[in-house]
């Protein structure tokens, strides 16, 4: 029992982080593997130029990967 829950919980771990992934990638309209502030304004609309700074933990400006997962993500 305890085992098929963490199964499942395994399965819904790799399919959020590859939506993750392929969304990024649709929002890496120049395919540069980063996302700027206008890049995510237009992918996703409810990246705030708030959340988006809060996001940028590098504070290079734009998004990577992570950091654009971690804007999405709440
Ligand atoms: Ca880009
Ligand atoms: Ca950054």
């Amino acid at each position: 029992m305890k085992k098929s829950i963490a199964i499942a919980l395994g399965a819904l771990f790799v399919a959020g982080t590859a939506f993750a992934a392929e969304e990024f990638a649709t929002a890496d309209a120049n395919a540069d593997g980063q996302v700027t502030v206008e890049e995510a304004a237009a992918a996703a609309p409810e990246i705030t130029p708030e959340k988006f700074a809060a996001a940028d933990a590098n504070g290079d400006g734009t998004l990577s990967a992570e950091e654009y997962a971690a804007a999405t993500a709440g």
